[in-house]
């Protein structure tokens, strides 16, 4: 809680182009929890650094993840929109919360499995521990709820489980916070192979929709989505690409798989998979428009950047401090 309001907290690294995976499972969420909750969104640019990342490159895309936030519809004068690396805080409280996460549990984060076979050649200590540094963003604003896709939920349990130990040991300290998981979105998959995570590391272009890809590109990429040699829209096991195509055109639509299978009772997939594909295009249009506008002014972003950082400042150096004297530093 913050002045009487429940937190709510989100990040998205500037690692590569937004697709709508990120933008089902988590952006398009987050706009709901303005009015409801203090809210925080970050673009976290020190996980970015756990893989290689382009110095040029990641700063470009810090700029274009705000954009998007923005473009997302999220108001500055609402949300705290900030960049990671501007609030020191976090990389502190990351290495104090360090000291309080086993080894073990760390061992067991799949996204680390992930990601450690994925970069094999570069399995650094920050990869490893990774999880710490989202528990600090986390637990420094005293969240009490977490909007993020299914991949994200052991994580938010470990920053769950490090509050709680910490607490034990010290007093309440930290708010304990809870996952959410949209219904429809939390998982959206690759459209060239329907049982993998939709992901903008992804090396095939056309297994991922961009948030930012014009409609011919979207509609060309729904066209040769993969999907089964049955010719029936249902929802079933076993039909991995349509399930997927359902889930997204449900979350752009709102229509529940029943009705989606009564409006394409009798059609093809062809006509399904232009539907789908005209409808995420055109539900993106306005982003895209937004983006590129909001791209152009550099100087506003950094504006927004410049008053998130200071008043996510505010509220993060207030939990720091307590942390340090309740771990036992000398306050000078
Ligand atoms: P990377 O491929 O670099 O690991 P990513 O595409 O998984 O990145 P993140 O920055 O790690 O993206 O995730 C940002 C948010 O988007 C998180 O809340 C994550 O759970 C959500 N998200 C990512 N991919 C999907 C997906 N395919 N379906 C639903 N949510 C997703
Ligand atoms: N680990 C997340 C990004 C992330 C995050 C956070 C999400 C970093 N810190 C805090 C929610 C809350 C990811 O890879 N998607």
């Amino acid at each position: 809680m913050l002045n009487d309001k429940k937190v709510s907290y989100s990040g998205i690294q500037p690692s590569g182009n937004l697709t709508i995976g990120n933008y089902l499972g988590a952006l398009k969420n987050f706009s709901e929890y303005s009015e409801k909750y203090k809210t925080f969104y970050c673009v976290v640019d020190e996980h970015a650094i756990t893989v290689r990342q382009v110095p040029a490159e990641l700063r470009k895309r810090t700029y274009e993840t705000l954009a998007l936030y923005l473009a997302c519809g999220l108001d500055p004068e609402q949300n705290c929109l900030y960049v990671q690396s501007h609030v020191p805080a976090h990389a502190e409280l990351a290495w104090i919360l360090n000291c309080y996460t086993m080894f073990g549990e760390l061992s067991r984060m799949t996204q680390f499995k992930d990601k450690s076979a994925k970069h094999a050649n570069n399995v650094n200590a920050g990869l490893f521990t990774y999880p710490v540094l989202m528990a600090a963003d986390i637990l420094l604003y005293q969240t009490d709820v977490v909007p993020v896709g299914i991949d994200q939920k052991q994580h938010v349990e470990l920053a769950r489980d490090i509050a709680v130990r910490f607490n034990g040991v010290y007093s309440d300290t930290f708010t304990v916070p809870e996952p959410i998981i949209s219904k429809t979105g939390k998982k959206i998959m690759s459209l060239a192979e329907p049982t993998k995570k939709m992901s903008k590391s992804d090396e095939n272009a056309n297994a991922v929709v961009y948030i930012l890809d014009d409609k011919d590109t979207v509609i060309r990429k729904f066209k040769r989505a993969v999907t089964d040699s049955d010719t029936e829209i249902k929802y079933a096991e076993g039909k991995d690409g349509i399930n997927n195509l359902m889930t997204i055109y449900s979350c752009f639509t709102g229509k529940e798989f029943d009705e989606i299978e009564r409006e394409f009772a009798g059609k093809g997939y062809g006509e399904f998979k232009l539907a789908v594909g005209e409808t995420c295009a055109d539900c993106l249009a306005p982003v895209r428009e937004e983006f590129n506008r909001l791209l152009k002014d550099k100087a506003y972003l950094e504006t927004v950047m410049k008053n998130g950082a200071a008043e996510a400042a505010y509220y993060a150096n207030k939990t720091l401090s307590k942390v340090r004297r309740k771990v036992g530093f000398v306050n000078l």
